[in-house]
């Protein structure tokens, strides 16, 4: 059921105090009546002026001095964003004639939107569904080419035609269900199980594969996890520092500078990187380092590329220790793993250099190894080539199909779960009115995803409130 508010809301769209100009957004019955009672338009005023045009006009203070002058964009219902009539005014972007702009609007009787409430109106009036509402936040987000397809994507509506088909094929297969149903006095079996049984496996299978998309959509949105790792003093923070072109982490000489993990993302070559400094990693009584290394340990593992930064001035034998402890955390069907031999010098070659390649390669061969220094920015590049070369094949086709939100996540792997009871009913011949049960929630949990069927207030603003104002 589409239906629209009863009340105007108001809200800048754009920061007030940053730019030339600033964009008030107006939304709701009043929209346009109260735009007349501020702005003073020449010749007609707006409530005659047809949707899609634009308005020159003044606004003058109770005082009779001149505020601003703005241009208004005039939406009538349903040709706009929100299906409601709407108000886009563009002023000069200074803080004092937005503020002043907005109050005017307040006390004229709309209110201040609440954040994502434009785009929430958009789904309520039936103009997006949920999985295109949620899309407008991660396309205003996105820092990266592959980011911005992936929510470009999912705002055209490319992954909720993907999770129609799905859920198109859950409601033949119920169907079929419930044709049996309605004649089980008659106990004959009108859905062939095994087509039903191929039909499931289709689906269960493109569920799988949203479902491993996570992993990439993840990466792509939030950037590829990469935990810097290592002894203490071994210079990860030094190489954070480079890496981002700035001075974001404390480098000392005193061992266990770093207590706490620190995170920055990174775009190299089109792809997000998420770098994670961690605690140097040492045997320790002290509570609050224990802690921090206790984290270096849980970002390790949770990392999609592991940096082994190792000191090439600490002595062999330490490192190759250090080395070991890292090499048996690190799951190598999951994860990369490079280690930087750190503190390289042009001057002198360092017996250290060989002892660890050695130890590397008589270990694991998908180990890759660099020589480096953080401090000098020697081999930054190759390490960076490195990385962006582990991504290999983000080049991503308009039309990929990337899970990118927990929720949907969640709800996907909800309608899986409930398909494997499918799947073991029908292997069971259990009854078919409880297989049919099971068949639902898979469909409901899809559903879910687009907002279909009821989407109660507590979801919607669970979804919204990380929206900005103004969208
Ligand atoms: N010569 C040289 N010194 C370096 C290099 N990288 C880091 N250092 C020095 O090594 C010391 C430790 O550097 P950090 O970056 O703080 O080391 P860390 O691994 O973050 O240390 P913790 O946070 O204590 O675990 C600092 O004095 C750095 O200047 C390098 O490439 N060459
Ligand atoms: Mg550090």
């Amino acid at each position: 059921m589409h239906y629209l508010e009863e009340d105007t809301i108001v809200a800048p769209a754009t920061v007030p105090g940053t730019g030339a100009l600033s964009l008030l957004r107006i939304s709701g019955p009043l929209s346009i009546v109260v735009t007349d009672t501020i702005v003073k338009f020449k010749g007609s005023p707006l409530s005659e002026t047809p949707g899609g045009r634009l308005r020159y006009g003044e606004v003058f203070l109770a005082d009779g001095t001149l505020l601003d002058t703005v241009v208004v964009s005039v939406y009538r219902a349903p040709h706009s964003y929100t299906g409601e009539d709407s108000i886009e005014l563009t002023c000069h972007a200074s803080k004092y004639i937005v503020s002043t702009l907005m109050e005017l609007y307040c006390s004229a009787g709309c209110r201040l939107a609440g954040p994502g409430e434009f785009t929430k109106r958009a789904f309520l009036a039936g103009k997006m569904d949920l999985s295109q509402a949620e899309a407008v936040a991660d396309v205003i987000s996105s820092n990266s080419a592959a980011a911005h397809r992936v929510a470009m994507n999912q705002l055209r509506g490319g992954y909720s035609d993907d999770l129609r088909v799905l859920r198109d094929h859950l409601v033949q297969m119920a169907s079929m269900m419930e044709l049996e149903l309605d004649f089980s006095e008659e106990e004959v079996e009108f859905a062939n199980r095994a087509e039903l049984k191929a039909l499931l496996a289709t689906i269960s299978d493109h569920i799988d594969r949203l479902i491993s998309s996570f992993k990439l959509g993840n990466a792509i949105k939030n950037g590829v996890p990469v935990a810097i790792v290592g002894p203490v003093n071994a210079g990860k923070s030094t190489l954070l520092n480079t890496l981002l072109n700035e001075d974001r982490a404390i480098v000392s000489d005193v061992a266990g500078t770093t207590r706490d993990t620190i995170e920055e993302t990174m775009n190299i070559d089109g792809v997000l990187f998420r770098f994670i400094d961690t605690a140097g990693l040492r045997e320790t009584s002290e509570f609050v380092e224990n802690a921090g290394i206790q984290r270096s340990i849980k970002k390790l593992s949770e990392a999609d590329i592991v940096l082994a930064v190792i000191d090439l001035t600490a002595p062999a034998d330490e490192s190759v220790a250090a080395l070991k402890d890292i090499v048996s955390k690190v799951d190598f069907t999951n994860q990369k793993l490079a280690v930087l031999l750190n503190k390289w010098s042009k001057n002198g070659a360092n017996k250290n250099v060989t002892i660890i390649n050695n130890f590397v390669t008589s270990i694991e061969n998908q180990i890759v190894i660099f020589e480096i220094s953080a401090l000098e920015k020697i081999g930054i590049d190759k390490l960076k080539s490195f990385l962006r070369d582990c991504i290999g094949s983000v080049n991503l086709q308009e039309d990929t199909v990337l899970v990118t939100n927990i929720r949907h996540l969640e709800a996907l792997k909800k309608a899986r779960v409930c398909l494997s009871d499918v799947a073991t009913g029908l292997a069971s011949s259990s009854p078919t009115d409880l297989v049919a049960q099971d068949l639902r929630d898979a469909i409901s949990s899809i559903s879910s995803i687009l907002g279909e069927d009821i989407t109660p207030d507590t979801v919607l603003h669970h979804i919204f409130k990380n929206h900005c104002i103004g969208k």
